[in-house]
């Protein structure tokens, strides 16, 4: 393991006020996606979308890293040069997804647990060769009527470890991605309950497995209430709990932290991110690793139509620059019209 280059990944994906771009949906994924936009799942239009948003003059200013699905980190510029090498040159880190999807959890009803460990050291050695610097790996931990279990979360966590060990192996920065989904009517001391715990859990198994800290970036959800909450919890309480929670269990070693959206509006997430940023200096980088929230407007504005092409961009371009303002505690909601 080569922890100076994993550091200097880390830095790249994270630091200069840059966060990442979530562009990994699986098949399944980026249909739903397309169907709200009454655009068809074809090979050639998830290579144009993506094309698109990879293309976006400036991106390389507000985005660090890209994360790729195994379909697009294969795929090519219109003008024949691959993804990865596209995003490379501009200074962009090409990073992959490695997992595959989540599963139900056997004899535990309502839990998942993320599979694909299965021979991903070789996978691991065939993304190096394609370009990725970074590797990303999801475990979805649903909030419900007794879940979750502790075994779904030491069993994700595990799993999480696993992968993260055989990233570093292999010289490729693991994002470390325990999600508590936001689905349901919990309240955010819930949600901030079940956060603790998989945050405990995940460090504990990390350190089983010899993860080096310096050489990770953690992607957590922030602590928030149930999409269906009755009272739900505004922004501020919103970034307070967050960073509670994130200060009681990420050691100060972890080089950046980069949230997942999960369902917040765009403008939300901005928000969130903004008002953590602005309470003090933080031991670790506090950013973005978007999907939804970063390409929601994009892909709106395109709706799978060349004339769309440059309002797509534009779309794009606007939150990826207001997250880095974000990212430096300096966004407010009235550049929202400005942008
Ligand atoms: C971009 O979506 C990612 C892949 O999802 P699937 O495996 O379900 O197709 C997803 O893991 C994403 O990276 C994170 O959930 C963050 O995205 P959001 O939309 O929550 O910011």
């Amino acid at each position: 393991m080569d922890l100076k280059q994993l550091k200097a990944v880390a830095k790249a994906m994270v630091g200069n006020s840059k966060g990442i771009l979530a562009a990994d949906e699986s098949g399944g994924t980026i249909k739903k996606r397309f169907d709200t936009i009454d655009t068809e799942s074809t090979e050639e239009n998830r290579r144009r979308y993506r094309e698109m948003l990879f293309t976006t003059p400036g991106a390389a200013d507000y985005i660090g890293g890209v994360i790729l699905f195994d379909e697009t980190i294969r795929q090519k510029t219109s003008d024949g040069v691959p993804f990865p090498k596209y995003l490379a040159d501009l200074g962009i880190v090409p990073g992959i997804k490695v997992d595959k999807g989540a599963h139900d959890l056997a004899g535990f009803t309502g839990e998942k647990i993320t599979e694909g460990l299965d021979g991903l050291a070789a996978r691991m050695a065939e993304y190096y060769d394609l370009g990725a610097r970074f590797a990303k790996w999801r475990a979805v931990i649903n909030i419900g009527k007794n879940i979750p279990s502790d075994f779904c979360l030491r069993a994700n966590a595990h799993a999480l470890a696993r992968y993260a060990a055989i990233c570093q192996q292999a010289n490729i920065v693991p994002i470390v991605e325990p999600e508590v989904i936001m689905d349901g009517d919990h309240s955010i001391e819930r949600c901030e309950e079940v956060t603790d715990q998989a945050l405990d859990h995940l460090f504990a198994e990390l350190a089983a497995h010899k993860v080096a800290l310096e050489g990770i970036v953690l992607k957590p959800n922030m602590v928030i209430s149930g999409t269906d909450a009755s009272n739900r919890a505004g922004p501020q309480e919103v970034a307070d709990a967050t960073l509670r929670c994130l200060k009681a269990h990420v050691p100060a070693e972890v080089p950046g932290i980069a949230f997942l959206s999960g369902g917040q509006s765009s403008e939300e997430a901005t928000e969130h991110l903004s008002l953590m940023n602005a309470a003090g200096k933080l031991p670790w980088e506090l950013s973005f690793s978007y999907g939804r929230a970063l390409q929601a407007a994009s892909l709106d504005a395109w709706r799978g139509k060349e004339a769309n092409y440059k309002a797509g961009q534009e779309a794009f371009i606007k939150r990826a620059k207001l997250n880095s303002l974000a990212h430096q505690g300096k966004y407010e909601s009235s550049m929202e019209a400005a942008a």
